[in-house]
């Protein structure tokens, strides 16, 4: 097994599983040391239990990298998601300019919207600030809304191959893998573009759509991938360990505000012996 040293920074929302309290579990079980940069501090996401309480980072971020940076820390991949302000996604940035390891590995999830909508508490500002962060990634993993958002399209519900590929022609990455893209009733999946390849990944949508579900597909993805997997390996063990959480899941409705992924990491750890 390879042991990375991976840097996420994304926020902390302590109540909801999503973004660091998914990341950091995942990455560790991915068998790699996890190191974490918090940009803010949520009561709970905000995706559904009305205000959270929140405190933002943002002053204390450069102190934090300076430090790492006096002491040599370097970091074989940096994966970012939920940062919550365009100071946190500047200080992002020069993370990544200042503490990438030489052959280190930059994975950005846009994360802020969904369903054609911005997530509360950001702008236009933010998806232009996200837009220069993400031209600094190997790899991109955005959503639909995302993905529509970074690159100035009207967002579309009904989802095509036509306007899937406009997409992922007018984001212009290197390395891009466009989540939710599924084109027959019933299924979902993700589509890889690296360069001239494209695959798509699809498999059956179980139940309804999940809050989290985006922070642990990076997250899985993140792992397998500095796990030695290919990029398109790193797909198929990440949509099937969201798929598989997933599962364990919609037998609760009760537990409407996350997945229980945590019933599903035994079996990703096995899967990442193969
Ligand atoms: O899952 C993405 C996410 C992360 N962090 C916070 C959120 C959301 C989505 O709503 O609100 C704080």
């Amino acid at each position: 097994m390879e042991y990375k040293r991976i840097l996420t920074i994304q926020d902390i929302s302590c109540v909801g599983q999503c973004s660091m309290t998914v990341a950091l579990p995942v990455l560790s079980a991915c068998g790699h040391e996890t190191c974490i940069l918090p940009t803010a501090l949520l009561s709970t996401h905000t995706g559904g239990f009305g205000k959270p309480h929140v405190v933002y980072f943002d002053e204390a971020l450069e102190g934090m990298w300076r430090h790492w940076q006096e002491n040599e820390i370097a970091f074989d991949a940096i994966l970012v998601g939920y940062l919550g302000s365009t100071g946190a996604i500047r200080m992002t940035e020069e993370i990544i300019d200042h503490l990438r390891a030489y052959d280190g590995v930059v994975i950005v999830d846009p994360v802020f919207g969904d369903h054609g909508k911005l997530y509360s508490g950001f702008d236009g500002a933010y998806v232009q600030a996200m837009k220069g962060l993400c031209q600094k990634a190997d790899i991109i993993i955005p959503n639909i809304t995302e993905a529509a958002m970074l690159c100035g399209l009207h967002y579309q519900e009904q989802l095509t191959e036509e306007y899937t590929q406009k997409l992922l022609t007018e984001l212009n990455h290197p390395c891009v893998i466009l989540t939710g893209t599924g084109f027959e009733p019933g299924t979902t999946g993700a589509t890889l573009r690296e360069g001239e390849r494209q695959i798509l990944y699809t498999h059956p949508k179980v139940g309804k759509n999940c809050h989290g579900t985006g922070d642990l597909f990076a997250a899985c993805f993140t792992g397998a991938l500095m796990q030695g997997k290919s990029n398109e390996k790193a797909v198929q063990i990440a949509a099937d360990f969201v798929c598989s959480a997933i599962r364990k899941t919609v037998e609760a409705p009760v537990h409407w505000y996350g997945v229980k992924f945590e019933q599903a990491l035994p079996e990703l750890i096995r899967r990442l012996q193969e």
